[in-house]
């Protein structure tokens, strides 16, 4: 695998702390990661190689403190609070042929403690030795699945339930951190994959790598799928589909799209629609430029580890152009990052919402030989759309004003 792993990073990061002067080795431990930046308010997307206290990121330490601020940023503003590991954590696993049920139980040592279960569905392969890669696909698959990869459906709308705004604090982990928790469903659901990997690594007997894990969903569950790519970094491959707004977009571009006259999904109407963002989040959508980020942060916390999305120009209101815009500004992480080809985007047009055309299977499986079966040597370099965005002018300098530093 070519890519940085998380645990090559920190120590990657911690051989450069020892090296550097001791001012950045300073400004690493101070780190401050506010979750509001009071104040803020640009029309353009947010440099996110700029710290919150306006120095430029110049290299990985400075990028890790950057990453925590961004983290802390979009919790602040629309994702709510994301509980770190419980005390209590452990796994169930019962297996029967290709069938693996895993159940885990979280919570506190003395006091609630919250169980669910998923069910894997195992290769007919014989499992190699680190296990087998495993592709977390929320509620159901919508993607194929190439030959030696076990998949499991994950029940996060039973994690956090998004009938509709009044699923607001209903699901399992409302009942571990309370119905006025401010996690809105999909930090709940990114908690709850963070908790079946936890699992996993604490049950070898169901025999899942848990260095080659994927996450998919389609639509909503997109959206969801690249949140906890974004907050778990032991997911090694994001692969969001026709997430649209609120996923692999920028509000600012989708408010923009939506200004200029097609009829997409924006800010102020996604509030109306579920409980995907928190709260909080209702205070800003008729300010989208107070935000200190936008969505290409967001998916840039998956850097350098893997993500490829596709989305789909036959659906206006999943905002093309704002899906294509926001990627291509993601892609200057990765770029920073030097791994450029760890970033996918395509964008076609030509089938029904959440459905995958079998021609997008030469991008989809090369990004899972690569990431997930450990053929290290294909080319990922897949990035296009086939949008011309009904006229609306795409004009990457009015929104992307950075360029990507090289970060080592
Ligand atoms: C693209 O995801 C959503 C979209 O945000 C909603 O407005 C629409 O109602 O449903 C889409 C979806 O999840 O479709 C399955």
């Amino acid at each position: 695998m070519v890519s940085l792993k998380p645990a090559v990073l920190s120590l990657l990061l911690a051989a450069t702390a020892l090296a550097l002067p001791s001012n950045v080795h300073r400004r690493q431990l101070a780190c401050s990661a506010a979750s509001t930046i009071p104040g803020f308010n640009e029309a353009a997307l947010p440099d996110p190689f700029i710290l919150n206290d306006g120095t430029p990121v110049t290299n990985l330490v400075e990028w890790a403190c950057r990453r925590e601020q961004i983290a802390s940023l979009i919790q602040g503003y629309e994702a709510g609070y994301l509980p770190p590991r419980p005390p209590v954590v452990y796994p169930t696993f019962a297996r029967n042929g290709t069938t693996g049920n895993l159940t885990v139980t979280a919570g506190l040592a003395t006091g609630t403690q919250i169980s669910f279960s998923q069910t894997i569905t195992y290769p007919t392969t014989p499992a190699p030795l680190a296990g087998y890669p495993l592709l977390i696909a929320y509620d159901i698959l919508t993607i194929p699945v190439p030959d030696g990869i076990a998949v499991m459906t994950y029940a996060n709308s039973e994690m956090a339930v998004q009938n509709d705004v009044t699923s607001r604090g209903q699901g399992t982990f409302y009942e571990l951190y309370g119905a006025n928790a401010t996690a809105s469903a999909m930090t709940a659901w990114a908690w709850g994959v963070s908790r079946i990997i936890d699992g996993l690594e604490l049950a070898p007997e169901a025999r899942i790598n848990t260095n080659a894990i994927a996450v998919t969903g389609c639509s909503r569950d997109g959206k969801g799928a690249m949140m906890a790519g974004a907050f778990e970094d032991r997911v090694a491959l994001t692969i969001p589909q026709e997430s649209g707004s609120g996923g692999d977009t920028c509000w600012r571009l989708s408010k923009y799209e939506q200004d200029s006259g097609d009829v997409v999904q924006q800010a102020t109407e996604i509030i109306t629609e579920n409980v995907w963002f928190s709260e909080n989040f209702d205070n800003y959508v008729y300010n989208i430029s107070e935000l200190p980020y936008d969505h290409h942060s967001l998916a840039g916390l998956i850097a350098p580890r893997a993500m490829i999305s596709y989305e789909n120009t036959a659906y206006e209101w999943l905002s093309p152009l704002s899906s294509y815009g926001c990627m291509t500004a993601a892609h200057t992480i990765w770029e920073a990052l030097g791994v450029p080809e760890n970033h996918g985007f395509v964008e076609v047009g030509d089938h029904p919402h959440c459905e995958f055309p079998t021609y997008l299977n030469e991008s989809l499986f090369a990004f899972f030989d690569k990431f997930l079966l450990g053929e290290t040597t294909t080319n990922t370099s897949y990035f296009s759309t086939n949008g011309q965005f009904n006229g609306t002018a795409w004009v990457p300098s009015q929104w992307i004003g950075w360029t990507a530093p090289t970060l080592a």
